[in-house]
């Protein structure tokens, strides 16, 4: 059952996945058999095991699943059954030895899928791509690096080099790659950010003058309601559910948003509880469930404003007025402006009932303390920064910012995306940042913003000869419009990946092209005398702590991501002389102390960075709208005022005959484009991924039947086809119009041009997509 017809999207082995009914509460039994499967799979149960106690402790490793924040007094135990499969994944003794490579050519490898890449085990050698006999071919580690130094100086400008970052990167490897990129001379320093909550960084940023989120763990303790839009944690933060679930026990609403019902925020069993594992319990999550159509959350958010201006008017008292003239500005244009939107408009924008909306309204106005949370279901449309400031207008409304149990919480994806962020990872560095580099460093920083993700594909499709370096990540899978993105990267000089297991951008190569395999975060990084490295991150909550690995790393060969940076950077600026004087690559790669030395004098918030960071659990960088601080030009909050989207996407095609608006979402058994397994456990989808949710009244009108295998038709108005084929129709309690696939086989359907205003996120919780009866199988 083969599923391509291009030379891009991976073959999927015959599989055809099986639909059935899951009727448990998520996590319980089902997490703690999975658990066991995959602590068998990497062939080292014993070293895994040993991994899952140290992980999120004090004296072990962050785990390299999602940025939920650790407790401060935790338990022995503090993971779930997503993290075990990310640390099992990563510690595994199955490798990918030159004899592989050997025997696979890179144009074989490409029809593997995902799963079958990744699951061949950790790299172990630096390869170089031979294009005579398209086979990777062993090269020392001088070689590469000296490879990799003589292409970066013959490029004509430093803006012909494109340094990418995934959120897996810490903050040492994080720092350093930014300081190599901008001594190099360029600001090109797109992340995996752009294509994830770049749309909150972008409206946090404009409403309260601080891009993150302003709760900590603790506030949801006190928190009298919490409402959640868009994230699905039972699968992508699985410790947020034993939060939630506490807050739900003590009596706060759980106020949910999202487009399908999923089984992690209607119930869960928590597999830390013995007895409540023994008695088959579980608890429930969500007090209040409320089901938006796809990007329909502005128009929610608005409605419920909208509610509380209509009761103000009428004499109650709903909203916190002293807060409102002390802290914010331009109320009255948002106030007119809702006043202005209609009730027609937001049911009809939003596929919510007016009476709906004003329940959530009372819910939120009766809540003394609120925090909003918000992920991928928010911030991947194009219509997304203005949907975020609408969550902010919202909580300032009733005074939710600045107090115990409330406050803005865009929960982060990658472990440590937030704190790369932090560190300089960004093409629109600030103009502080770029200052105190030049005053530490006494050498002139480029000042012109670089490339983020999408503008990075249109500058290698648009100009050959570009050097692409990855620090960890899949960019070329991870992006929007693959057949493009694929052909942009092949029009580069070098391509480059610092990865610790193999996959699809590995084989999407430039003329040249490099694999420099690296330790992962579950194991010991020794510098050269033998001495166990530290290295740092930051969560979501803004939490920064260390995280030292206890497994022997599972090859002599490989090199820490810094020794493989600093490699690259002493080469670079040798012959410049100049840059070696000013940053001593060597002394940062033998003590990354050193390295933190550099990080207290240019990045705010991390004065005596050594001392702090042996602390157990680390400390708290201060967030300014928590302090009721807001430095935006005024100096207040400010609100936001503007009319609706002028149709987002399902609104746009309810004229158009025969196209849905399509979300592209993760499954319970991936983390981003690493797939652990073919099922999906919470939504009944047992053994494929190659499936389409769709409401059953679309199924009919559409006259296809459940069961039957489609392809998926993406919009084609720049003359690119954009198909992806052999896709089995799931019926499935989602709205009208609104379709649901996983992600990353349906990105070749999303052209690059389909993103976010001012966020540049591809918008792939909003595809337009038709089907057709699949042309391969019947
Ligand atoms: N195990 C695991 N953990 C992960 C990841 C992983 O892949 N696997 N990825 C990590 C990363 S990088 C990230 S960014 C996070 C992602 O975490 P999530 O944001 O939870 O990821 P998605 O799977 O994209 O889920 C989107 C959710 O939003 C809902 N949704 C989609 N569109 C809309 C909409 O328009 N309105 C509303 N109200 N809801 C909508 C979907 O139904 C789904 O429940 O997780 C992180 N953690
Ligand atoms: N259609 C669609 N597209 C999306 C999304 C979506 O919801 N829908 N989500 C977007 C989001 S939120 C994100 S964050 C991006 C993710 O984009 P990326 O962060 O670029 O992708 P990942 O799949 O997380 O990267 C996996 C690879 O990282 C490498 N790796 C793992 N651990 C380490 C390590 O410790 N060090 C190093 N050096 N390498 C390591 C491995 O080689 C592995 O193959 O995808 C985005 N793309
Ligand atoms: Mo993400």
């Amino acid at each position: 059952m083969s599923t391509t017809d291009t030379d891009t999207t991976p073959d999927t082995p015959a599989k055809d996945p099986k639909v059935f009914e899951y009727r448990n509460p998520a996590g319980g039994w089902g997490a703690l058999k999975a658990v066991s499967k995959h602590l068998l799979h990497g062939r080292s149960p014993g070293m895994n095991a040993r991994s899952l106690f140290k992980l999120n402790q004090p004296d072990g490793f962050d785990c390299p699943g999602c940025a939920w924040g650790d407790p401060e007094h935790g338990s022995s135990f503090e993971f779930c059954e997503n993290g075990v499969k990310a640390v099992t994944w990563e510690a595994t003794s199955k490798r990918v030895t030159r004899e592989f490579f050997a025997k696979h050519s890179v144009s074989e490898l490409k029809r593997w899928d995902d799963y079958r890449l990744e699951d061949q085990g950790r790299l172990v050698e630096p390869m170089r791509y031979n294009a005579d006999t398209d086979h990777y071919e062993p090269i020392g580690w001088n070689a590469a690096l000296d490879l990799i130094a003589r292409e970066l100086k013959a490029l004509p400008t430093p803006d012909d080099a494109i340094f990418y970052t995934s959120g897996k990167a810490g903050n040492e490897s994080a720092y350093v790659f930014q300081l190599l990129a901008r001594l190099y001379g360029t600001n090109n320093l797109p992340d995996c950010s752009n294509m994830c909550h770049e749309a909150s960084g972008v409206a946090l940023g404009e409403a309260l003058g601080t891009g993150k989120g302003s709760v900590r763990l603790e506030d949801f303790e006190h928190a009298e309601a919490i409402f959640v839009f868009g994230q699905n944690p039972g699968t992508n933060h699985p410790r947020m559910l034993g939060t939630l679930r506490e807050a739900a026990e003590r009596g706060a609403d759980i106020v949910t948003f999202n487009t399908l019902k999923e089984r992690g925020l209607e119930k869960f069993a928590d597999p830390q509880k013995p007895l409540e594992m023994l008695h088959n319990g579980s608890h429930r999550i969500s007090s209040h469930y409320f089901r938006p159509k796809l990007g329909g959350d502005m128009a929610v958010l608005r409605g419920m404003a909208k509610a509380l201006f209509e009761r103000d008017a009428a004499g109650e008292t709903v909203l916190d007025h002293d807060f409102l003239a002390q802290h914010t500005r331009h109320l009255e244009a948002y106030r007119a402006c809702v006043e202005a939107t209609s009730w027609a408009d937001i049911e009809a924008q939003s596929g919510l009932g007016r009476d709906e909306i004003e329940q959530a309204a009372e819910l939120y106005a009766r809540s003394k303390a609120t925090i909003i949370c918000w992920a991928m279901g928010i911030t991947q449309h194009v219509h997304s920064v203005v949907t975020v400031r609408e969550i902010v207008n919202l909580l300032m409304l009733c005074g939710n910012l600045g107090k115990l149990g409330a406050g803005t919480s865009p929960v982060r994806g990658h472990s440590n995306v937030q704190g790369d962020r932090t560190m300089g990872i960004f093409e629109k560095p600030s103009k502080a940042l770029l200052d105190a580099l030049e005053k530490r460093y006494g050498r002139a920083m480029p000042r012109d913003f670089g490339v983020d993700s999408v503008a990075a594909v249109e500058a290698m499709r648009d100009a050959r000869g570009k050097v692409f370096i990855g620090l960890a990540g899949n960019f070329t899978r991870a992006i929007s419009d693959s057949r493009v993105t694929e052909r942009a990267m092949s029009n580069c000089r070098l391509t480059a990946f610092i990865s610790t297991k193999l996959n699809r951008s590995h084989l999407i190569t430039g003329e040249e092209a490099l694999i420099l395999p690296c330790i992962g975060r579950s194991e010991i990084d020794r510098n050269q005398a033998g001495e166990a490295q530290l290295i740092t991150v930051e969560d979501s909550m803004s939490m920064v702590h260390g995280s030292a690995g206890i497994n022997t790393p599972v090859d002599k060969t490989l090199r820490s991501e810094i020794a493989i940076l600093t490699g690259i950077a002493e080469r670079l600026f040798d012959d410049a002389g100049l840059d070696n004087d000013v940053v001593d690559w060597a002394a940062m790669r033998e003590d990354y102390d050193v390295i933190r030395e550099h990080i207290a004098a240019v990045i705010p918030g991390f004065e005596d960075f050594n001392t702090r960071v042996r602390v157990p659990r680390g400390f708290w960088l201060t967030n300014p709208a928590f302090e009721l601080r807001f430095p935006t030009s005024s100096g207040k909050a400010e609100f936001s005022s503007g009319p609706l989207p002028e149709g987002v996407m399902h609104q746009q095609l309810a004229t158009r005959d025969g196209w849905l608006t399509l979300q592209t979402m993760r499954s319970h058994d991936q983390y981003n484009t690493t797939v652990y397994g073919y099922n999906d456990r919470y939504r009944g989808i047992e053994n494929g991924r190659q499936v389409i949710f769709l409401n059953r009244a679309d199924i009919d009108r559409l006259g296809f039947e459940a069961g039957q295998w489609v392809d998926l038709i993406g919009e084609s108005n720049d003359g690119v086809e954009r198909r992806v084929d052999g896709f089995k129709i799931v019926a499935f309690d989602t709205p009208e119009g609104c379709a649901a696939a996983y992600y990353p086989e349906t990105n070749p359907l999303i052209p690059l041009d389909h993103k976010g205003d001012k966020s540049h996120t591809p918008a792939s919780k909003s595809i337009a997509v038709r089907l057709e009866a699949s042309r391969r199988i019947a």
